[in-house]
């Protein structure tokens, strides 16, 4: 095993390619790394210290990648957060995380002590530095990201140097990613989806490219940047299939990637009839994100194939993991805390393990009762999307005096056509038993978008709190 990130190594060997392009800006490896060392200067004047938790919130997004770097450089542990979290929350996330600093550009957090104003960094000049000495020990702590376990309450996952970079290795290895390859960056960098590409591309030579929200539509974006391989939610992927242009430029994508939930057999029937390199993963913030990759035009069944350096197994029906890229633990006030069980991880996914590949079935606390029978949610929602014109099905426990629990279903249609409970019962009784029925099927609620703040996934506990109001 490497002990060490060559990081100058890599930076001296691709020098000439295209490293960062957006709809503003394209720097070359050593444009870019000369800017990171500029940048790294700036922080030391700013009063950033080696192994200090840095805060990244409302950061221009050209300058973004540019200042993970010089964090980096600098032995900082990078921590962006969604700039949706309230100021007033950052306090909470800054005491409970042990950040030293939040640098971003927002004026209303300019009073608060910790933090550093980077708009600055938008006229500095970037002086000639040198690409030397830019090495990494791979046990160094580099980031660490967000997310909620099932209370909802957030964890602060640690990773290091290693287990960021085993798990852009077995990514790489898997697309057989080269340096003539480009990812286009669509997901938040506050997301170990958005933020691994930065660094896959960087190991491989490639080029990331990035979507500069307000200034231009993702549409535009694909088509006019033509990356090699994309990754996004399945939700964007429905609305960018709407558009003809936009299908032909995916259809012309090495990999469409799709990850952080399982994916609606409408969406994967559409993109391989347009032709599309249909991929999906099963990944998680602690792994440093993909685990196992399914290849949709090469396997009809719903498997997944376990990437290099991640091992998998299952215990009483829960996905359990370890591997090198397995997460330092969680930051918490008082140290890192890493909640292992004879050695592995257990991630409260569901799944089955057949000939070294995964299913993933669903989420243990997703589980509930009703009238003595177990009932898991995903397998009804996975019947719900696989029947015509569902876009999005989310089915959750509504109290019941008779049987405890029941199972309400929330469905959003593709656009022009009428929901029809009778239709959707109709279908339901043909592939589930009678319990398994909702007992309400209900509209995708308008509120939910206002919702997500942010996150690249529906919120299941808002769904649970809302159909509770709808409950007998
Ligand atoms: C799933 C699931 C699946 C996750 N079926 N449940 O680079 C990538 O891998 C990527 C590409 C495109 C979009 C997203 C990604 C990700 O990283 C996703 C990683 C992620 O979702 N991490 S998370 O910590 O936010 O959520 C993890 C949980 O999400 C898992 O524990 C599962 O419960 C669920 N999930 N992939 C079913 N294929």
């Amino acid at each position: 095993m490497n002990t060490t990130f060559d990081f100058t190594e890599i930076i001296l060997q691709y020098e000439k390619n295209v490293f960062h392009e957006s709809s503003e800006s394209s720097f070359t490896y050593s444009s870019f790394f000369k800017k990171v060392q500029s940048v790294a200067v700036w922080l030391g004047s700013q009063g950033v210290k080696k192994n200090e938790i840095v805060i990244l919130k409302n950061t221009d997004v050209e300058i973004y990648p540019i200042l993970i770097f010089a964090l980096w450089k600098i032995g900082a542990v990078v921590f962006p957060v969604n700039p949706k979290i309230p100021s007033a929350s950052t306090a909470n996330v800054i005491d409970e995380s042990n950040a030293a600093h939040v640098i971003g550009e927002k004026a209303e957090e300019l009073k608060e002590s910790h933090f550093i104003d980077c708009t600055p960094l938008k006229q500095l000049s970037f002086n000639a530095h040198d690409l030397l000495n830019y090495s990494k020990s791979m046990e160094t702590p580099a980031l660490i990201i967000m997310t909620s376990g099932s209370s909802g309450k957030p964890k602060y996952a640690l990773h290091t140097f290693r287990s960021l970079y085993y798990n852009a290795v077995g990514v790489n290895s898997y697309f057989n990613l080269t340096e003539d390859d480009h990812w286009l960056v669509t997901l938040p960098f506050y997301h170990v989806g958005g933020l691994g590409i930065l660094l896959r591309c960087f190991l491989a030579g490639a080029r990331y490219s990035l979507l500069s929200p307000g200034r231009e539509s993702l549409n535009n974006a694909i088509n006019k940047r033509k990356p090699t391989h994309i990754s996004l939610v399945f939700t964007q992927l429905q609305r960018l299939l709407e558009n003809r242009k936009t299908s032909e430029s995916l259809k012309a994508c090495k990999a469409v990637f799709l990850g952080g939930s399982a994916i609606p057999g409408s969406v994967i029937d559409h993109a391989l009839s347009l032709g599309i390199n249909l991929y999906s993963g099963y990944g998680l913030t602690e792994m440093g994100s993909t685990v196992a990759i399914r290849n949709h035009k090469t396997e009809n069944k719903d498997v997944a194939e376990i990437l290099k350096h991640r091992e998998v197994k299952v215990l009483d029906n829960e996905i359990l993991l370890r591997g090198k890229c397995l997460f330092a633990g969680y930051q918490e006030k008082g140290g890192v805390n890493l909640p292992l069980n004879n050695d592995w991880f257990h991630t409260g996914d569901l799944g089955i393990l057949k000939n070294d590949k995964i299913t993933v079935t669903g989420r243990k606390d997703n589980m509930f009762i009703s009238g003595g029978e177990n009932i898991q949610p995903e397998e009804i929602e996975k019947t719900l999307l696989n029947l015509d014109g569902i876009e999005q099905a989310l089915v959750v426990p509504c109290d019941n005096k008779e049987y405890g629990q029941r199972p309400c279903a929330f469905i959003k249609y593709s656009e022009g056509i009428d929901f029809d409970e009778k239709k959707i019962r109709d279908s339901l009784k043909i592939k589930l038993p009678s319990f398994k029925i909702p007992d309400k099927i209900l509209q995708w609620p308008e509120q939910v978008a206002q919702q997500s703040q942010g996150s690249i996934k529906v919120k299941r506990s808002w769904f649970i709190e809302y159909a509770s109001g709808l409950c007998d």
